[in-house]
């Protein structure tokens, strides 16, 4: 007995014999944009999500641990962060995740793809309702890389690189010259993280080593941590923590980040420490560059 009507899928490479699949209930959008292939997706399993060059980039399934881990580590370690200068994340979850703390006073924003950000306020409420309601929040849609070369010095107290892969328009937040300027607009006080890719496969090994290698040339404290994300190759993924005078672990402000109160669905300080305790196979990645 027939018991299905329709069986289309949507299939992502993880590596050259490797899919990840999930059966889709709904083709919301898709757009080639200026920049990149955008796709608005919807299965049972991860509920909407967005694909970017055929890329998962965020599903309301598991877009909480992107977004807490992407944000509140650096929160914690230096809980007096009142200026935040987000480069990509189109989607707002990170943003959302900033205007968390009362205490933060402007969130800059600077996004490259506008098609995104019209695409996610359209279908992923989730994360976008933040971009057309925080008052602190100034969204600019242009290039991250521009943007921060033209930046004042120490205009900043965080800066976090929610981008794509390095290629196509996220390339650019992935070279020295980037990194370098990111330095200059931080204060002394200041803390990079960005999205730093995956310790598995191949590839994903290469553009890690390569981030890691430019971000170690530029800022005296260069670490990684990791987290388990369901949807991206091989379920678990990195962002680097880069600072002028920060330790990650022995500067956590664990009473303080406590004292904000904030439910958080993955992040605790517990787990913070945890996610800065790597594998030996990803030390051996990361000691090779
Ligand atoms: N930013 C991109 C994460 C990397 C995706 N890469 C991949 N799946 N190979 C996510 C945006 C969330 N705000």
């Amino acid at each position: 007995m027939l018991t299905k009507v329709s069986d289309i899928w949507y299939s992502e490479y993880h590596d050259h014999d490797v899919k990840f699949s999930t059966e889709l209930t709904a083709v919301l959008h898709q757009e080639q944009t200026p920049f990149q292939y955008l796709q608005m997706l919807r299965s049972e399993t991860f509920g909407t999500f967005m694909t970017l060059d055929g890329y998962v980039q965020v599903t309301e399934m598991d877009e909480f641990v992107y977004h807490d881990m992407i944000c509140h580590p650096a929160m914690a370690v230096n809980p007096h962060i009142k200026r935040v200068l987000i480069i990509g994340g189109g989607d707002g979850g990170t943003a959302r995740e900033v205007a968390r703390y009362a205490h933060v006073e402007k969130i800059d924003m600077v996004e490259i793809d506008g098609a995104v950000v019209d695409a996610c306020i359209k279908h992923m409420p989730v994360t976008s309702t933040v971009l057309t309601s925080e008052p602190r929040l100034n969204l600019i849609i242009g290039d991250g890389l521009a943007f921060v070369q033209e930046a004042p010095d120490k205009a900043y107290d965080l800066i976090l690189v929610d981008s794509t892969d390095p290629f196509g328009p996220g390339e650019d937040l992935f070279t020295v010259e980037f990194y370098q300027n990111c330095s200059r607009v931080l204060s002394d006080d200041g803390i990079l993280i960005n999205q730093h890719e995956g310790a598995f496969y191949e590839g994903d090994v290469l553009q890690m080593k390569k981030a890691h290698a430019k971000i170690k040339q530029v800022f005296p404290i260069a670490r990684v941590y990791g987290f388990n994300i369901p949807t991206y190759a091989s379920g678990y993924w990195y962002f680097g923590f880069a600072s002028k005078k920060f330790d990650p672990i022995q500067d956590l402000q664990e009473e303080a980040w406590n004292s904000f109160g904030l439910d958080t669905r993955y992040y605790n300080c517990d787990l913070h420490r945890g996610a800065f305790a790597l594998p030996n196979y990803v030390k051996k990645i990361l000691e090779s560059v």
